[in-house]
């Protein structure tokens, strides 16, 4: 597998720190009340995270000759329903986890009643975002972002994969049933990413298919190399307790294919993503990239 190339270490700076500016601009400023949820909401966005659905919107959108402009608001919008997921996912009634991003949880730091009221205030705003300005050409296709991103989010994506991760504590699951959990929890976000960078400029039908190939198998990859790290990898790495998946009982493809084997699963899944960009040509570069990326990362 190659070494993650420096250009790319620049490039991948640049849209991190460009994420990062967007969303202290577009969030609400911490002084503006109700003061101590928008100081919550700013904590649970700001300073952290790998930034990778924004890096996925942006790569995606260099395939299709997208404005960095409208890409900036996209990827925001697709941060936010990530940032808010951590939140909620971190909550007593769920992963019920103290540290996040090296920090403490929004729950431990603030308060639960807040937390909640940060996932509902972040997602509201992932929508205005998709909604305030104009993001692709066709206000149809814009449309169909809005649509895309709440589907991903909701009962059919992440909420629903979600409700299956509890349902699964403590039960070994199949193999597509460990699958189907982990493209609907993680994947389907991952997967939006790419489309909607995407749709902030043009594909023709058979580029769009490819890139859907390509955010399908990332989400899943995304996921089977999580498994590694939550079993290989520290706290003090991860920024998140390590090794929390096995002490629940959560089935993980550690637990039903050992690790060699789900190292193996990660590299078959970005060769399925790299073989869905060969069309794209040089267009397709930083997805490829993106893929070594996620893949390699260990944190
Ligand atoms: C609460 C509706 C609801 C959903 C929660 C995505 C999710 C569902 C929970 C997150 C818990 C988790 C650890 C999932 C595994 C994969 C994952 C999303 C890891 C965290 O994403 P990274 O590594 O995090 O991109 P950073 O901090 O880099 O942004």
């Amino acid at each position: 597998m190659k070494i993650i190339e420096s250009d790319f270490q620049a490039w991948m700076g640049g849209i991190q720190a460009r994420t990062e500016a967007a969303l202290a601009r577009l969030l609400p400023p911490p002084h503006m009340a109700p003061a101590r949820l928008h100081q919550a909401m700013r904590y649970a966005t700001l300073e952290g995270g790998k930034r990778v659905r924004p890096l996925l919107v942006f790569a995606a959108g260099e395939v299709a000759a997208a404005p960095p402009e409208r890409l900036e608001f996209a990827a925001c919008a697709v941060e936010l329903i990530h940032a808010y997921s951590l939140v909620h996912d971190d909550l007593p009634c769920m992963d019920d986890d103290v540290l996040r991003r090296g920090k403490p949880t929004v729950h431990v730091e603030f308060d639960e009643a807040t937390a909640l009221l940060v996932g509902d205030a972040l997602q509201s705003l992932a929508f205005q975002l998709l909604a305030d300005q104009r993001l692709a050409d066709d206000p149809r296709v814009q449309l169909d972002m809005v649509r895309t991103l709440a589907v991903a989010a909701g009962s059919r994506g992440m909420a629903g994969g979600q409700q299956i991760d509890l349902e699964s504590t403590g039960k070994a699951l199949t193999l597509p049933e460990l699958e189907v959990m982990h493209i609907h929890k993680t994947g389907a976000l991952i997967r939006a990413a790419v489309t909607l960078g995407a749709a902030c400029g043009h594909v023709d039908p058979s580029q769009k298919s490819s890139l859907d190939r390509y955010g399908k198998a990332m989400g899943l990859a995304f996921q089977v190399v999580d498994d590694a790290l939550d079993y290989e990898g520290s706290t003090g790495t991860l920024g998140k307790t390590a090794g929390k998946d096995s002490r629940q009982g959560k089935p993980t493809y550690v637990s039903a294919l050992g690790l060699p084997r789900t190292r193996e699963l990660a590299g078959e899944l970005r060769a399925d993503a790299l073989a869905a960009l060969e069309q794209l040509g040089d267009r397709g570069r930083r997805l490829g990239q993106l893929a070594d990326f996620i893949v390699l990362r260990k944190f």
